[in-house]
């Protein structure tokens, strides 16, 4: 058998077929295996792990502010030329959208902000502290490694403090964000300036031996290359053999409005179902594989389904940093209709709490 380039993939396809971890040569050549084989062993491990379960959460997103020091390129989110409407919510404001999304059923806050250093250290850490006052039960999913930096930068506090800080708030779990591609060239280009990879990693792992969980993202579908993909997931599975500490990992496509990278191709439903089927083989380490559907779409996040995705996030209630940039996001979604898509997809909906226990089959 051969691969899309006609390159003879059969030693391939058997380690796929014998459940064997790859090597970092083999896995560059993965993106050259046809999408229907790629499919069917990512489904392979998908089904063994999860069977036809698809996880989701009731969420609610919380920005408190778009004033960012840093300057993205790939970002319609901050607040800068192209989007030029700053905002920064009281403690209040968060408090308050936190306990209505509760009182309709929210499990989780996803508190995410820009680095707003107007506000100060307190503003960050009191937003989780005040939440955590009001709402014990809430799951809060809070402050990418990226905040974590520049917390650490603002108050002059190492990152075990500032993680230790969070955790006194009432932080449960760090989401995935601000790890956009590791690959230290690209991410100069991207988004010069922003936390390291190497302090990304170090932020999480020492997150992780507090024992705490956190997600890791990717942001693809920009001016990366496949092989920049790959070696991305690959650094994810070596903190992840230290560790354990990953719930999920999130491929998140590339929304091209809106913002400073002018990035004019398109990625086709065929490579974003191969990149998420690489990551299902690649990161068996990782229990979870999330296709976003904000960055997905809705449709192909369901298709991704049958390509190793076990877990299409949740209902948000309302999208920022995506939407600002051209998802179709704005209001999330209403939980009859998150539902009724994985039922008609041929799927069994799971809602899931923030650290993946099952509470609710559908
Ligand atoms: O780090 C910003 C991304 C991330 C764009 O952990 C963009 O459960 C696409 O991390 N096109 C924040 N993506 C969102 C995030 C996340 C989302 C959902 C769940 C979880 C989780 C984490 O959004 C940023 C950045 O990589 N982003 N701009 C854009 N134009």
């Amino acid at each position: 058998m051969t691969g899309c380039k006609g390159i003879k993939m059969d030693y391939l396809i058997k380690k796929l077929e014998d459940n064997i971890d790859l090597s970092i040569d083999d896995a560059n050549k993965l993106y050259d295996l046809d999408l229907s084989v790629l499919g069917k062993a990512a489904q392979k491990i998908r089904l063994e792990k999860f069977g036809k379960k698809t996880y989701f959460n009731i969420n609610r997103h919380i920005n408190p502010s778009n004033i960012c020091k840093d300057v993205c390129k790939f970002c319609a989110f901050s607040a800068h030329r192209k989007n030029p409407n700053p905002y920064t919510l009281s403690i209040d404001e968060c408090v308050e959208i936190a306990k209505n999304a509760y009182k309709k059923g929210a499990k989780e806050v996803h508190v995410v902000s820009a680095h707003n250093p107007e506000v100060g250290y307190d503003y960050y850490m009191n937003i989780i502290k005040e939440i955590r006052n009001e709402l014990p039960d809430i799951h809060i999913k809070a402050f990418t490694a990226a905040e974590v930096n520049f917390f650490s930068g603002l108050s002059g506090k190492s990152y075990s403090e500032v993680l230790e800080d969070m955790a006194k708030a009432g932080v449960d779990s760090m989401p995935g964000g601000g790890a956009e591609i590791f690959d230290e060239e690209i991410r100069a280009k991207i988004c010069k300036g922003k936390v390291s990879s190497e302090n990304w990693f170090k932020i999480h792992e020492i997150w992780h031996r507090m024992g705490k969980k956190s997600n890791v993202t990717m942001l693809f579908g920009h001016i990366e290359n496949r092989i920049h993909r790959i070696d991305h997931m690959l650094r994810v599975r070596k903190l992840q053999e230290k560790t354990g500490g990953f719930n999920a990992f999130i491929p998140l496509v590339y929304q091209r409005k809106n913002n400073y990278l002018n990035v004019k191709k398109f990625l086709t439903g065929t490579e974003i179902l191969k990149t998420i089927a690489i990551s299902r083989i690649l990161l068996k380490n990782v229990p979870n594989i999330k296709a976003y559907w904000v960055t997905t779409t809705l449709n192909l996040s369901l298709v991704a389904q049958e390509y190793g995705a076990n877990d299409i996030d949740g209902t948000i209630e309302k999208e920022s940093i995506n939407s600002a940039a051209g998802a179709e996001s704005s209001k999330g979604l209403q939980l009859y209709e998150l539902v009724s898509l994985i039922k008609d997809s041929g799927f069994i909906p799971v809602e899931r709490d923030s650290l993946y226990n099952e509470i609710k089959y559908y």
